[in-house]
């Protein structure tokens, strides 16, 4: 399999500028890029499937840029719904500075293989009139509007600003172009009409004989139709401050058979030949979940290194089956982030706790559960209903409560 071969392979190419040409020429070094805008003090997972595909680029021997929109953030690109709300240039500025770190966390920018650029440097300090008439005359309004993108929101309404975001964007590409050589964009499928309106400026403005393409790829769905990528808290972020560890692992963990062989194959970078044996696996031990463990362990470690995996994996195993006593205070917390948590005073007794935090719905139900063993606490089968709730028998001062096999809930110590 060539690269080209294997990113068809991977489901990694949805639509295509001249795609004749570039599946040969894709196999020689070539300079491509893709642009973040700095809409957020963090990227997502919806981010990750481009920034493994620029470290795919780049472990093919191709060099990258990874570009960070500190000029188009400022504008924003027009979303299928609603004009977007403008951040202050600070705003901006510093969620610029994170995006710009976070990438350099994936992509090793530090040998000339890679390179980081921010469209504030070209486009920040243009001038109005040098715009209108150095680019601003190759777009046509008629083609314009029945772009994707801009079409769709003819009803709802679109502000000139957002309008003429893709120009923008069509800009930076041709700077790229004749600044680097670079003749690839990628992004995903929403960037389709964006991938068009560079390559048709690049052309217009050096020559109809410039070879430049674009590549987008699918946009991670899944297979029950749903939006992926949101925990029930939101979007899962790469930044550990607001997707812990533990709580990314477990998103990785939890998908669904449907879907884990496609997300393998689009964001991880184990090979063919490892793929097609996790595939093999799950059809013949679906329990195993084995395709499951290895994208959550790749993925964890990838974002949250060798630290993050290691600790991911303590918290699961323990809320699993495990020994409380071992975590740590922010190991605990990461574990209990999304769990219902319950407010209850030193020395109450345990009957009293679970009835007054309504885990259960009446002191029979405790009894009942108690008597099959479904409740523990802190990990250990409770027995005796009048256990008082103290800070000595407690984590941290917290009580981490499972109710049969899959339901937990928090006790906190007032105070
Ligand atoms: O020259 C460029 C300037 C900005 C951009 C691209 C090239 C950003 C782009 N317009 C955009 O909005 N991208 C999204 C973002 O930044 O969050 C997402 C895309 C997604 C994928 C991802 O960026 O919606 O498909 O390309 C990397």
């Amino acid at each position: 399999m060539n690269f080209y071969e294997e990113l068809q392979w991977r489901g990694l190419i949805k639509d295509a500028i001249d795609i004749d040409t570039l599946k040969d020429r894709i196999n020689e070094p070539l300079t491509c890029y893709c642009g973040f805008d700095p809409t957020a003090d963090s990227l997502h997972i919806g981010h990750l499937q481009q920034i493994a595909l620029l470290k795919r680029y780049q472990k093919a021997g191709h060099r990258v840029i990874a570009l960070c929109g500190g000029a188009t953030g400022m504008i924003g690109d027009p979303r299928p719904t609603t004009e977007r709300k403008l951040l202050t240039a600070d705003q901006i500025a510093h969620n610029a500075e994170c995006i710009k770190q976070q990438l350099s966390h994936f992509i090793d920018f530090s040998h000339g293989a890679a390179i980081l650029e921010n469209n504030v440097n070209w486009l920040g300090g243009m001038n109005l009139i040098d715009f209108l008439r150095d680019y601003g005359k190759y777009f046509n309004v008629n083609y314009m509007i029945n772009k994707d993108t801009i079409a769709r929101r003819l009803e709802t309404g679109i502000s000139f600003t957002e309008f003429t975001y893709t120009i923008l964007q069509a800009i930076d590409f041709y700077h790229l172009y004749t600044t680097y050589d670079c003749i690839l964009q990628i992004g995903g499928s929403d960037q389709w009409g964006n991938l068009v309106s560079g390559c048709d400026l690049i052309r217009k403005m050096c020559g109809e004989n410039a070879k430049v393409y674009g590549v987008t790829s699918p946009l991670i769905t899944k297979s029950d139709g749903s939006k992926f990528g949101k925990s029930e808290g939101g979007n899962i972020w790469l930044d550990p401050k607001r997707t812990s560890p533990y709580e990314f692992y477990q998103f990785w963990i939890n998908v669904s058979d449907a879907d884990v062989i496609t997300l393998l194959k689009r964001l991880s970078f184990a090979s063919v030949e490892e793929i097609m044996a996790l595939e093999e696996s799950m059809n013949t031990h679906p329990e195993n979940r084995a395709a499951q463990k290895a994208l959550a362990a790749e993925l964890t470690e990838m974002v949250h290194g060798k630290d993050g995996l290691t600790s991911a994996l303590k918290i699961s195993e323990t809320f699993f089956n495990g020994s409380f006593e071992s975590l740590s205070e922010d190991e605990l917390n990461q574990g209990i982030a999304s769990m219902n948590t319950t407010v209850i005073n030193d020395g109450i007794s345990l009957i009293d706790a679970l009835v007054e935090s309504k885990i259960a719905p009446s002191k029979r139900e405790v009894r009942q559960l108690m008597k099959t063993n479904s409740i523990r606490v802190n990990g250990k089968v409770a027995d005796d209903e009048t256990m008082p709730l103290t800070r000595s028998n407690s984590l941290y001062g917290k009580f981490v409560i499972r109710k049969g096999k899959k339901n937990y809930f928090v006790l906190a110590l007032n105070g």
